[in-house]
């Protein structure tokens, strides 16, 4: 299996030592952002993980490898290079195969780390069931990985784009734990509410850790979903969210965008529509939930 694997050797010390990795999914990187703006963001987010005394491990691929902690530059040229696959769980062997260049969603991401026994991933909003997803079987591969790997994701609830009640209903089928940490409301991403209760609301991160312990012990195989919400400052209203997300879905249908292409046109339309409002909320969001990512990890290490 490690002959696919590329590990930075800070990553390999630090799963030598035992210590607190936050493994970060690099899709929202090269889709969901502006190319500077990410590589700035993902700098700041390394940077929080760091003061927080745990290693930032970025993965991508590239070269028929999965790099495990690719270096800032190497991934910087990589988005440069302009021609990255967004690859979910499935398409990790085929990009491997072609020598492709990858950025990894929460799907491929989940099991990576998984493989490696990092138990803590950081991320944006995981996918989930599509607002449309009655007629065209659109379920995000990252509810699947989460039934099926231990590992804890931190995230500000799902993406804006999806059918929120129907994806926490799904959650609930596939034995997925649900953690609001610190609110009543499961966040939207963009908003630190939905109309939508959260399963349980934990106000304590030494609980939340409890919880991804016991499961742990227990030996479900399923992860757990902490999802944070947006900082207050930079939470954009829920009416507009859904009046953009619904303006800029049906131009994706009228344009027949489908499957995988689906999420990186409705966030760039989404940013044009709200005037970069959405972008500065995206990396808020992301760097948040990397402090906490960090403090979980050190909970966690076991
Ligand atoms: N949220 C964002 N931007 C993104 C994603 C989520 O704001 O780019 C990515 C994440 O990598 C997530 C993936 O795992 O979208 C899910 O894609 P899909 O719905 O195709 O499974
Ligand atoms: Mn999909």
């Amino acid at each position: 299996m490690l002959e696919y694997f590329e590990i930075h050797p800070d990553v390999q010390e630090a799963m030598r030592e035992s210590i607190p990795v936050v493994v970060m999914e690099s899709t929202i990187w090269a889709q969901g952002l502006p190319t500077k703006e990410a590589i700035n963001a993902l700098m700041e987010c390394c940077h929080i993980i760091r003061e927080e005394d745990a290693l930032p491990v970025l993965v991508a691929l590239s070269g028929g490898k999965i790099r495990v902690g690719i270096r800032m530059d190497e991934f910087s040229e990589m988005l440069d290079r302009g021609k990255v696959q967004k690859v979910n769980l499935r398409d990790i062997p085929t990009c491997i195969q072609r020598h492709g260049d990858g950025t990894t969603t929460v799907s491929a991401t989940v099991f990576i780390a998984h493989s490696l026994g990092l138990p803590v991933v950081a991320t944006g909003g995981i996918g989930g069931v599509h607002r449309n997803a009655d007629k065209t079987f659109d379920v995000s591969a990252d509810l699947h990985t989460l039934a099926n790997y231990p590992i804890a994701v931190v995230a500000s609830g799902v993406k804006s784009i999806l059918n929120i009640g129907a994806t926490l209903e799904m959650m609930e089928t596939l034995g997925i734990p649900v953690i609001a940490y610190g609110t009543d409301l499961f966040p939207s991403f963009y908003c630190r509410t939905s109309q939508f209760p959260a399963p349980e609301r934990m106000d304590d991160l030494e609980e939340i850790a409890g919880v991804v312990r016991i499961r742990n012990r227990l030996g479900m195989k399923s992860g757990v979903l902490i999802a944070n919400p947006i900082p207050k400052d930079y939470s954009l209203s829920e009416n507009l969210m859904d009046e953009v997300v619904e303006k800029s879905l049906l131009e994706a249908t009228d344009l027949g965008i489908t499957g995988k292409g689906v999420t990186p046109y409705l966030l760039e339309r989404i940013h044009e529509m709200t005037g970069g409002a959405t972008v500065k909320a995206n990396i808020a969001l992301i760097k948040e939930n990397s402090r906490i990512g960090a403090k979980l990890s050190r909970m966690v290490y076991y």
